[in-house]
């Protein structure tokens, strides 16, 4: 990627590191490989005030900015070099809100001079509200999908405001917006700009997210099939109405076992000790950790861990190392997932792993630690009522235009070959990995055999909500699909990173799972994906 000298003295900007041997797929000679990317900093700003007439049905678009970012290196705290681009910034459908409020869906596009032909959409977060960097980040391993050539958009989803702050849904547009429209308009509208920039539409169109993000690209996949070609889905917000509801139902739960103040009221924080925190981790690992080749401290073999708490009640006259009758009630009960009266689930069972028992991350593992967090105080309550929760949750229908979880119809998105793959933390406290599994399987059911020729599912043992945690959290799923989707490459074990580097393991996909072979337990070599597809391959239940 250091070819484009020459464009700095073209140019008098500062972008050393250009690459351009890559930049003109569509030109024929070794002249015009020289002269364009110039031309591409030239057209730059003049899409400032480029029209991009909307089609018939389609909303306005107002460019507010188009300028030329010169290429920077590797920063601190862990920034990625990023290439030289034309970063465009926008608003589709401006307008005044009924509570008097400016929205309209924000944008930025950047446009890497040295273009490798693609388009990625990045995937937000929360509840939105802001333009993040669009710079494709989502599970692309060490460097962004902007730093590998992409064209990158980002999107606001239609409002501004804080992450969790909800009261765009007075608005009905802006609420339309992040249900579901804001995903095709920025889509549409990015393609547009990028062909307009480049002289040609994008050969191949990719999107990526993880949590909100991941609704977002799972619903691109259920209700926009012909928009992309390849998706990564990571830990998708799907159906936040029942997530939540297991949460709180697991709290309760958690109260009900916890010691009580001088006013009858639980303590959350006391409901699990340091030691008994130790003790579950400890139980966990004695009957899962070496299932899969390595006593290690990572339960890999995740649909072969069958962890019951209720190993770890204490016998009589045991008053260490152990959990008391309530304790182990509640957990089994939490893991298990709440039930209507009629005995039917509401959420998917939580798998136990080694992050549940954490109090080191922004919030708490799925055993809360009694904390106050980005959620709000810590819930006190000693009762749910879960039939009247999930009524409520039914009648809601803003939460089912935004909701994911149910379409499973995906005939014409693998009918043009689309690819797709999932991954999601199994120490995820906001969302179970197995809600997300549940969904792969039942598409499974509905799409039959071009599902298995189509997408791949990535347990991550050990990892938080979309990244964190003590796992191998970071690898390049989007390369696996671009593979997948340009080379008919069928992704099988990608190899992941800790974050603080160097340490290295395999990512099985489901159900396969990296199984220790023998020699540097710290390289990728060392595993294998055993426990490859059968039929009696099963989510594993959780708690007794
Ligand atoms: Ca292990």
């Amino acid at each position: 990627m250091t070819k484009g000298a020459q464009l700095c003295r073209a140019t008098g900007t500062a972008m050393a590191g250009v690459a351009l041997g890559a930049v003109l797929p569509w030109s024929g000679t070794a002249h015009a490989r020289q002269v364009t990317p110039v031309s591409l900093v030239q057209q730059c700003p003049r899409l400032a005030s480029a029209a991009f007439a909307p089609a018939d049905g389609a909303r306005p678009v107002r460019i507010l900015s188009a300028k030329v970012i010169a290429a920077s290196p590797a920063g601190t705290g862990g920034a990625a070099a990023l290439p030289a681009h034309c970063q465009v910034a926008g608003v589709i459908d401006p307008r005044q809100g009924k509570d008097g409020r400016p929205y309209g869906i924000r944008f930025e596009v950047n446009l890497p001079l040295a273009w490798n032909g693609r388009f990625l959409l990045q995937g937000g977060g929360g509840l939105n509200g802001s333009v993040r960097p669009a710079l494709g980040d989502v599970a692309a391993g060490d460097r962004p999908a902007l730093a590998q050539g992409f064209a990158v958009a980002s999107h606001d989803s239609g409002h501004q405001g804080a992450v969790f702050d909800a009261s765009f849904r007075s608005d009905q547009q802006a609420t339309l917006d992040f249900a579901q429209a804001a995903v095709p308009a920025v889509a549409q509208v990015g393609k547009a700009i990028a062909a307009r920039f480049y002289g040609r539409a994008p050969a191949h169109s990719y999107m990526a997210g993880c949590s909100t993000g991941g609704r977002e690209t799972m619903l691109a996949m259920e209700r926009y099939p012909a928009l992309f070609d390849g998706l990564v889905i990571g830990a998708p917000a799907m159906r936040t109405g029942f997530s939540n509801l297991g949460t709180a139902y697991a709290k309760v739960m958690f109260n009900q076992a916890a010691p009580r103040d001088g006013e009858g009221q639980p303590m959350p924080d006391k409901a699990f000790s340091a030691a008994d925190r130790k003790t579950i981790r400890d139980g966990l690992l004695a009957q899962c950790d070496a299932l899969d080749g390595l006593a290690d401290g990572m339960v890999m073999a995740v649909a072969q861990c069958r962890f019951r708490p209720a190993t770890l009640q204490c016998r009589e006259g045991q008053h260490s190392g152990c959990l008391n009758a309530a304790q182990v009630d509640a957990l089994t009960r939490a893991f298990a997932g709440p039930r209507d009266a009629a005995g039917h689930a509401l959420y998917a069972p939580v798998p136990f792993d080694t992050g549940v028992v954490a109090t080191d991350g922004p919030i708490s593992g799925y055993i809360v630690d009694g904390r106050a967090d980005i959620l709000g105080p810590p819930n006190r309550d000693l009762a749910i009522d879960l039939d009247a929760r999930a009524a409520a949750i039914r009648a809601d229908w803003m939460q089912a235009l935004t909701d994911t979880d149910g379409w499973t119809d995906l005939g014409t998105f693998l009918g043009h070959h689309g690819k797709v793959l999932f991954y999601h933390g199994v120490s995820d406290p906001w969302f179970s990995a197995l809600d997300t599994l549940d969904y792969w399987q039942r598409a499974g059911q509905a799409n039959g055999t071009a599902w298995g020729q189509s997408s791949r599912f990535y347990m991550v043992p050990g990892m938080a909500h979309c990244r964190g945690g003590d796992a191998f959290d970071r690898f390049d799923l989007l390369d696996a699909v671009v593979a997948w989707v340009e080379r008919d490459k069928a992704p099988d074990a990608i190899v992941a990173h800790r974050a603080q580097g160097g340490v290295a393991r395999p990512l099985c996909p489901w159900p396969a799972y990296a199984r220790y072979n023998g020699g540097d337990p710290a390289v990728a070599a060392s595993y294998s994906c055993a426990g490859a597809p059968d039929a009696g391959a099963v989510a594993p239940g959780a708690g007794g």
